[in-house]
């Protein structure tokens, strides 16, 4: 995928920016300025959702919904610990099942540290001279802790930014150990597409796609001398879409059985200070996805590979307050999720975490204007799901209570569905799980509520609960709920139900 001028230009002018987002919405600034209050007084439009309950697609899985966070968080050793109670119980109130990954930026500046040794010299980088760290034997059995104590499984991102092929299988090796079966995979390299970008700066500017296949494939090589049985996803790239496909079509014989994933990031938006990162540009369809998911499909099909979004987020550089710390990212991140996964897509991990992700954008959180916006991102970047640390406590933030919206669809067959939405942005996504279909109602448009029909040619569905995901205002930061909204719930099994602008409703039938 090529970069676009807007992204050289936002490249030009922000050091770490590198997405070229936003290409082809057409957003107009009066929709852009849009931001009603409290509720506005749109019309009702009679939208229509017809199931196809006899055609169920394939199983979404438990960990549908993930989380993804520095690796430098390790640095801490008071987070990723089961003595934290509070952040087990969070992970555990998003899945029970659920994909942790570690990674960003800073897992190309770690390095395996078996016994308080120096850093070699040649683990080092001119543009992050202060960032280098050591992952510990004390780190992984704390990690190890962790994740048993929620449940989750760790996909470890190994340093192909700054290390060598020889000390990321020797870390491999450790991490193997240390989590045993709790280790799902390794990545290898984060977002290697733009090693070559200032503010990576991991490479020199000629870095090609060829060149890293080279270093992918060497490092597996050795990862895979050292941990035979090792998996890996990837190539886990930023931006460019067509390293996926190139990367499918051209890994080694010899590793393509260790390959069981491949892997991209998505940020929504960015950076924080661009025009359009915004709570309308946020909410409107973001044309990259679907491209994204056309390019994937033909290569999904003949791998049999399955596919993740292994960092996900609303607005790059630790994101904007404003926007990714508002109910509207609650409402974008469910109905990503569920789109992604209708495209073939198992797994979105969020990012998130505390003072690292500053760590991982050389020091900066850039959507910081105020002292007391620089605290807040202190406790959690502002997009991160959760903030907090083992001091203060942890909050969820309202990207949270989305992303359990999402996942009312693990577990279930998808069903293919159809949304006459009459021109307003709502969409819908179902899915069975024995008797019980459970359907996804979001509506992003921001004036406009629904009433929605629901309608299953081949079986008569009733209504039995309803949730409401919900807040004050779109771009509230607390009090956003999902709860139960025993009012949808019509006597006689009605099938006609109000989704309100800017709110998302999760419904059973049976
Ligand atoms: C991603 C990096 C991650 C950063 C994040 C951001 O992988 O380390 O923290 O962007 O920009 O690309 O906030």
């Amino acid at each position: 995928m090529p970069q676009s001028t807007t992204s050289d230009m936002l490249h030009a002018c922000t050091p770490l920016s590198r997405r070229g987002f936003g290409r082809g919405i057409a957003l107009s600034v009066a929709s852009a300025c849009a931001m009603p209050r409290a509720r506005a007084a749109g019309s009702t439009v009679a939208a229509r959702v017809v199931l196809d309950t006899e055609r169920p697609g394939r199983i979404l899985p438990g960990s549908l919904c993930g989380l993804s966070l520095e690796t430098a968080v390790l640095s801490n050793s008071a987070v990723l610990n089961a003595r934290n109670t509070a952040l087990v119980a969070l992970h555990r109130g998003l899945s029970a099942q659920g994909v942790l990954r570690l990674g960003g930026n800073t897992s190309d500046l770690g390095w395996w540290d078996p016994g308080g040794g120096q850093a070699p010299d040649d683990i080092s980088h001119p543009a992050h001279p202060r960032d280098i760290f050591a992952i510990t034997h004390e780190h992984l059995e704390n990690l190890r802790g962790f994740v048993d104590a929620t449940g989750w499984s760790v996909v470890w991102g190994l340093n192909l930014g700054t290390g060598r092929p020889e000390q990321a299988a020797r870390e491999a090796a450790a991490v193997a150990t240390h989590l045993g079966p709790a280790l799902l995979a390794f990545q290898i390299g984060n977002e290697a597409d733009l090693f070559n970008r200032y503010g990576h700066a991991m490479r020199g500017p000629a870095w090609s796609f060829t060149q890293f296949l080279h270093d992918w494939t060497r490092t597996a090589t050795a990862v895979v001398a050292a941990c035979p049985n090792a998996r890996f996803w990837g190539p886990d790239v930023a931006v460019r879409d067509d390293w996926i496909v190139r990367f499918a079509q051209a890994i080694p014989a010899s590793l393509r059985p260790h390959v069981t994933r491949l892997s991209a990031h998505y940020y929504a938006e960015g950076p924080p200070d661009a025009p359009d990162s915004t709570i309308a540009h946020l909410l409107a369809d973001d044309p990259r996805v679907g491209e994204l998911l056309d390019t994937l499909r033909p290569v999904l099909h003949r791998t049999g590979l399955p596919f993740a979004i292994t960092e996900a987020g609303s607005c790059f550089l630790g994101g904007k307050p404003g926007v990714s710390d508002t109910f509207a990212s609650a409402l974008w991140a469910t109905d990503y999720v569920l789109r992604m996964a209708q495209g073939g897509c198992d797994n979105v991990c969020f990012h998130g975490g505390a003072a690292e992700v500053e760590h991982a954008n050389n020091g900066r959180s850039i959507g910081a204007h105020t002292d007391a916006d620089r605290a807040r991102a202190r406790r959690g970047a502002f997009y991160s799901p959760i903030a907090g640390t083992p001091e203060t406590g942890y909050i969820t933030r309202p990207l949270y209570r989305g992303l359990q919206a999402a996942q009312s669809l693990s577990r279930t067959e998808l069903l293919p569905t159809e949304m006459e939405a009459k021109g307003i942005n709502l969409s819908a996504y179902a899915g069975r799980r024995g008797k019980v279909i459970t359907l996804v109602m979001v509506n992003r448009d921001l004036t406009h509520d629904a009433d929605v029909t629901i309608e299953s040619p081949a079986e008569r569905l009733i209504v039995r609960s309803a949730r409401l995901l919900s807040a004050p205002t779109v771009d509230a930061d607390t009090a956003v709920t999902l709860k139960e909204a025993p009012d949808r719930v019509g006597a006689g099994g009605t099938r006609t139900l109000a989704v309100p602008h800017a709110s998302a409703l999760v419904v059973t039938m049976g």
